[in-house]
């Protein structure tokens, strides 16, 4: 039986709903992991509920993106999962519905804060740990070192070897900005962006293809969340992950409800079902290993351990408010990304 299958079959034996729930209509969802975690969702909540998902898959940043388009005449009920800072944007600029759920007590202090500074209207689902993904084969051909710290990716040997995504379109690499101005203070990150800016290949679009590039031996070193690494190795390829020694930032991966949904009453059974231990073991059951915000989801052992990890204090509502958001993404793009490679 494959994972899919079977994490079906148990979830509907766990939550005691009948496999053959009846019709009880329907909700538009923009999911942000990767698919076969929003396809594994789509299929169970269908199945234990009887609400058929309509799934679109969409990057934090995309994600944002449509629903500030939508403004006026919303089509998509919830926003599942993706990096909490457009999610905060998104509450900020009135796009997503004060939702109080009674199953905020049972998660983190840091899924519960998202919330609070929201002023309920996002919720944290998970959490992971940016870092470096890199390919232990390719540096070893290239006879180059495991980079340990963000000063190592300056190093000329990376040169056109390192991949991240665009800031502009992806919640990964706006993490990666947000956090380097955080550690080094504005100025000295932008000069640091600069320079590693020589040595980066391609910004992609989306957040989650540098580490899958490296994996496939197309780029050596990819700067991405360290819990997208353990699916691609269990997938065989060659992919490893670490955290820079000087410090770094984690996402809280939230979900809101918009504001004007047409399937409300569906929007909110998902929400509360999204928030159980039941539902956030697909995350896992799936091959993505980000920390899930129920207290009592079990943890894989693929999970980042947090307690080895040299975490910055990131100040996700500082970080997360639109005028900022919008600033730093604007000088990246003048500052940065306008320079010849
Ligand atoms: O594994 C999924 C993940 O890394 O992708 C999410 C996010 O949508 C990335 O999107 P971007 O393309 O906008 O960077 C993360 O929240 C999640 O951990």
């Amino acid at each position: 039986m494959s994972i899919h299958r079977l994490a079906v079959f148990a979830a509907t034996a766990v939550l005691g709903f009948s496999a053959q729930a009846q019709d009880s209509g329907q909700l538009n969802v923009i999911c942000s992991v990767q698919a076969e975690w929003c396809n594994m969702i789509q299929t169970v909540f269908a199945k234990s509920t009887g609400i058929k998902i309509n799934m679109s898959l969409k990057g934090s940043g995309e994600a944002l993106a449509q629903l500030i388009a939508e403004k006026a005449n919303p089509k998509t009920d919830v926003w599942f999962g993706g990096t909490g800072d457009p999610h905060l944007q998104a509450a900020e600029l009135g796009l997503t519905l004060e939702y109080k759920s009674p199953a905020l007590p049972q998660l983190f202090p840091w899924a519960q804060q998202q919330a609070a500074q929201s002023d309920y209207r996002t919720v944290g689902i998970y959490s992971g740990p940016l870092g470096f993904g890199y390919n232990p084969e390719l540096l070893a051909k290239k006879k180059m070192d495991v980079p340990k710290s963000w000063a190592d990716l300056l190093k000329t040997e990376y040169k056109g070897d390192i991949q991240v995504a665009n800031p502009a379109s992806s919640g990964t690499a706006y993490t990666m900005v947000a956090t380097l101005v955080q550690l080094m203070g504005e100025d000295k990150a932008f000069e640091y962006m600069k320079g590693l800016h020589k040595n980066i290949s391609q910004y992609t679009r989306s957040g989650t293809a540098p580490i899958k590039a490296v994996a496939r031996g197309e780029t050596a070193v990819s700067i991405s969340f360290v819990h997208d690494g353990p699916g691609e190795k269990m997938q065989g390829f060659p992919v490893e992950t670490i955290t820079p020694a000087e410090g770094t930032g984690a996402e809280i991966g939230s979900m809101s409800i918009i504001k004007g949904a047409r399937n409300l009453p569906q929007a909110k059974i998902f929400y509360e079902w999204a928030l159980t231990p039941q539902a956030q073991q697909f995350g896992a059951a799936a091959r993505q290993f980000q920390l899930p915000s129920n207290k009592a989801t079990p943890v894989d052992p693929r999970v980042p351990d947090f307690k080895k990890i040299k975490l910055i204090d990131y100040d996700y509502a500082k970080y997360g408010a639109s005028a900022e958001r919008k600033r730093l993404i604007a000088k990246w793009e003048k500052d940065v990304n306008s320079l010849p490679r």
